[in-house]
């Protein structure tokens, strides 16, 4: 499947034709330095555009026009029924615009245009979920022990000024998931997307302002880790909500201790699916296989360690590795698509190098395997799905985050033993188990060490269902009434009679 690249160029055209600088205090501006960096696309590693390149004195300025708008725009004084009509307005609009999402991010990420035309439903859905919060926030009436009974209640105060620094693999999506609570809440934000895919979070922040949202509330400064780092190092951010590597996330609680932020953390994953003899096999081999594949591997509770039960483990590998050759790699823009390209060389050079470790460790490979260097994709950051079978615990493959189409099938002959090689990992975010026995199900359930378990089914993800890790995956939640808590403080109040 060849890149169409007449379709590409028109695409290409209209991301020029979206705002391309950074947001702070309500309007586009060009970093201080005047720097631009280009954003590229993985399907053939063309130039889409230049972006403006914000560095810490950007962040500086963004973060002066979030305290401000904070303590003294206009958004301190909006109520939380005002706070919801702007979230359902910006639902809206994101609803009417999504096509152009979509395609930015499967040009600016390579994920196909069907996965990035499915996601409306999530980005919409999220919007008018936390819109739906903003007026369910409320603090208790507290029974105590002194004499007399003098009143105590609690109060939830937004935290204040958010810095939110997000990845590569979820564009807009992670975007809408870190703002639209911070508005909910009444907080204000400023916004550091990734470097390898700054398009749609910055058509995020235009249709903020279009939806109302006022200057200095939402802040966008696209740039490098420089940028990140300055924000969590920051002395008038109050929270900094990270969705990244574990690397940095770890210098991120070093940097926030200068005063104490409030940090929550989605890390990566190595993640257990785990498919006993039992399991309808029909369901859970599609399901296995695009637990890895989605978005060609690069979600954080991927399910990239496949634990299958001795009895089945032959016949499993075998229907794996065919459902996975029938997988269509190409373009990202051809709406046959089932896997693009990764985002980037660097990823493709990393996730390469897994590749040789897996064999050279001894694994076997029972589909894909190498870069797809034919049929017009040599010049993307195209890898073949691929699946390692006969993987043993201990190889590299099994317990590093790759963070690409690749899998790996382990075996397993007993449950306690099962749980406790799926639990022998420094992640902990999500995990699977496929079996039709429910007493299992909910021993497994309880045990494993994961802040998701799917039960025949694998990454359900609904703006109600908190989402988060255990461990080194992470800490806080988001998703859910647990996601708005984040970003509040509790102040308790005490009022004696007399
Ligand atoms: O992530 P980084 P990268 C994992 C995955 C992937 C690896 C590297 O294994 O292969 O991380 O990806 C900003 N202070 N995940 O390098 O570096 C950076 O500019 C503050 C898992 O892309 O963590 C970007 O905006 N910020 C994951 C963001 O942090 C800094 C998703 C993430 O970049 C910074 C992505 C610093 N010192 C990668 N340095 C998941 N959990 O979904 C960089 N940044």
């Amino acid at each position: 499947m060849t890149i169409n690249t007449q379709r590409l160029q028109e695409a290409i055209a209209l991301a020029k034709s979206q705002p391309g600088q950074l947001l702070i205090d309500g309007k586009w501006v060009d970093a201080l330095s005047g720097e631009t960096f280009d954003t590229t696309t993985p399907a053939n590693g063309q130039v889409i555009r230049a972006i403006a390149k914000g560095g810490p004195a950007d962040v500086d300025l963004a973060v002066a026009a979030a305290r401000k708008a904070f303590e003294e725009g206009p958004w301190s004084k909006f109520s939380p029924f005002d706070r919801q009509a702007v979230l359902l307005r910006l639902a809206d609009l994101v609803e009417a615009n999504w096509d152009t999402i979509a395609t930015m991010d499967s040009i600016d990420l390579g994920n196909p245009i069907v996965r990035t035309s499915a996601a409306k439903r999530r980005s919409v859905g999220l919007l008018r979920y936390y819109a739906g919060l903003a007026t369910a926030i409320h603090g208790d009436t507290i029974t105590n022990s002194f004499p007399g009974n003098p009143m105590s209640y609690t109060l939830k105060e937004p935290v204040g000024v958010v810095g939110a620094i997000n990845p590569w693999n979820g564009p807009f999506g992670m975007s809408v998931w870190k703002i639209a609570p911070a508005l909910a809440t009444g907080c204000t934000v400023v916004l550091k997307p990734a470097e390898q895919a700054p398009i749609s979070p910055i058509i995020f922040g235009q249709l903020c302002l279009e939806a109302g949202v006022p200057p200095g509330v939402v802040n966008i400064v696209s740039g490098m880790g420089d940028a990140g780092a300055h924000l969590a190092a920051h002395p008038d951010v109050d929270k900094i909500a990270f969705t990244g590597s574990t690397q940095v996330g770890q210098r991120i609680i070093a940097a926030s201790a200068g005063n104490v932020k409030r940090v929550t953390l989605e890390l990566g994953g190595k993640s257990p699916n785990i498919v006993f003899a039992d399991a309808d096999l029909d369901k859970a081999v599609p399901a296995a296989a695009m637990a890895v594949f989605l978005n060609s591997g690069q979600i954080c509770s991927a399910g990239t360690r496949l634990f299958v039960e001795n009895a089945i483990y032959d016949e499993l590998v075998e229907k794996l590795a065919n459902f996975t050759k029938a997988l269509k790699v190409g373009d990202p823009l051809d709406l046959a698509t089932e896997l693009g390209p990764v985002v980037s060389q660097e990823q493709m050079d990393r996730i390469m190098g897994y590749l040789d470790l897996g064999r050279e460790q001894g694994a076997s490979v029972a589909a894909g395997g190498t870069r797809v260097k034919h049929g017009g994709l040599e010049s993307g950051y195209f890898i073949e799905p691929t699946v390692f079978c006969n993987v043993d615990d201990d190889m590299k493959i099994a317990r590093e985050e790759i963070f690409g189409p690749v899998l790996s099938a382990l075996r397993f002959s007993d449950v306690d033993d099962v749980l406790k090689r799926a639990n022998d990992t420094n992640f902990g975010l999500g995990s699977g188990v496929w079996t039709r026995d429910i007493g299992r199900a909910t021993y497994m359930s309880r045990r494993l060490k994961a802040g998701s378990v799917w039960i025949n089914s694998y990454q359900l993800m609904d703006p109600a269902v908190p989402f988060g890790g255990y461990k080194m995956s992470g800490y806080g939640r988001e998703s859910g009434t647990e996601h708005v808590e984040e970003f509040l403080n509790t102040k308790s109040v005490w009022i004696p009679e007399n």
